[in-house]
């Protein structure tokens, strides 16, 4: 009721604006006419954080980077909305957004979201998505775009393997096992993300076996730290933390035990210096500018999906950040390199 009110008044507004444009004989350059008393609402766009954005590096690069885009363009606005760590919630919200007409795009980012998308375009039609982290194929008002998550994967259980074998070498009774500690279980984590860790483990050493645990949420960092010092105890002496606002206590426990930690998404070399040993990287910052700017161009294939991955310069290691190198052995650096090297010139292919 309350958007419906808004949107009527604001539409009328509109409507008196556009009668004097053409009035005045000068027609406006939009792409996406508005039609009848709808208010052209292309330059306005939602961001949709599922979940919040402080913990979360994915959330921040997907705000920072449409941000950056609508600030090139004048007169695109762009409005942030927390979804909270209710899930239950989220559609419910994303429909509100919907309902409002208020945004021509809603941008939002993770593996959940098509569903929710998908349902929501059902009743509103009108309504065009941007979802990163996720794929959606075939319906015209949803554009996704993924990353290869096997790659990204696959770089951090190279670098986990080969420091959890320097670190257990000459140890009795040490029994090669990499840690994951994750926010939640879904599938992109349980066919690839875990998958992808442990292939990569064991090309360093085929023995390899995986520790898996499960928060149950994206910001419990007592849980986090509970976990880690149980696996750690267990013999797992390198995790890699996927799991939002409790990768804190991940990295707290890794610290005080002398053991060791992974970062996905972005560069956490400089989280915990000497305890962070690798970051496997994606640039969610460039894909959500990069996106932005073609749906404000008017070009975004909507209906498409699209996944981007190391060749194309969305997903990485890190290696030249000066904390990684103190944090790691020369010989564990080598290693890393070359392997890097030929993933690069695409003389080892990680396929899934
Ligand atoms: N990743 C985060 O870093 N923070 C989150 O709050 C978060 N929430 C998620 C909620 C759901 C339902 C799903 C399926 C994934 C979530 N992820 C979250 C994981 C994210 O999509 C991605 O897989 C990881 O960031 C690794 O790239």
């Amino acid at each position: 009721m309350k958007f419906g009110f808004f949107r009527k008044r604001r539409g009328w507004g509109l409507l008196v604006f556009l009668v004097a444009l053409v009035l005045a004989g000068c027609g406006g350059k939009s792409t996406n006419p508005p039609s009848g008393a709808e208010e052209d609402n292309t330059n306005r766009i939602a961001v949709f954080i599922p979940g919040v954005m402080s913990g979360s590096p994915i959330y921040e690069m997907l705000a920072a980077g449409v941000t950056r885009a609508a600030a090139e363009q004048p007169g695109v606005t762009v409005t942030v909305i927390e979804g909270g760590f209710n899930q239950a919630e989220w559609e419910s919200r994303v429909s509100a957004l919907a309902a409002s007409g208020l945004y021509g795009l809603i941008v939002s980012s993770n593996p959940s979201l098509p569903a929710i998308a998908q349902s929501v375009s059902a009743k509103f039609p009108g309504q065009k998505f941007l979802l990163l982290d996720g794929e959606v194929w075939g319906n015209p008002n949803i554009y996704s775009l993924r990353y290869n998550q096997w790659e990204q994967a696959f770089m951090a259980g190279h670098i986990a393997a080969l420091v959890t074998a320097e670190i257990s070498a000459g140890k009795e009774g040490e029994n090669g096992k990499v840690g994951l500690v994750a926010g939640q279980e879904y599938p992109a984590m349980n066919n690839t993300i875990l998958p992808g860790y442990l292939a990569g483990a064991r090309s360093v050493d085929p023995a390899f076996t995986a520790d898996f645990r499960v928060v149950g949420n994206w910001f419990d960092a007592g849980t986090g730290a509970s976990l880690a010092v149980d696996m750690i105890r267990g013999g797992t002496a390198v995790i890699l933390c996927i799991a939002g606002g409790a990768n804190e206590g991940v990295v707290q426990a890794a610290s005080e035990a002398g053991a060791k930690v992974v970062w996905f998404d972005t560069n956490g070399y400089g989280i915990r210096p000497g305890t962070v040993v690798g970051s496997s990287v994606l640039y969610q910052d460039r894909a959500a500018y990069e996106q932005t700017k073609r749906y404000l161009a008017g070009t975004l294939p909507f209906g498409q999906a699209e996944m981007v991955g190391v060749a194309d310069g969305f997903v990485d290691f890190v290696q030249d950040d000066p904390r990684y190198l103190a944090a790691v052995s020369p010989e564990i650096r080598t290693k890393q390199a070359e392997f890097l090297e030929q993933i690069r010139a695409e003389s080892l292919r990680l396929e899934e």
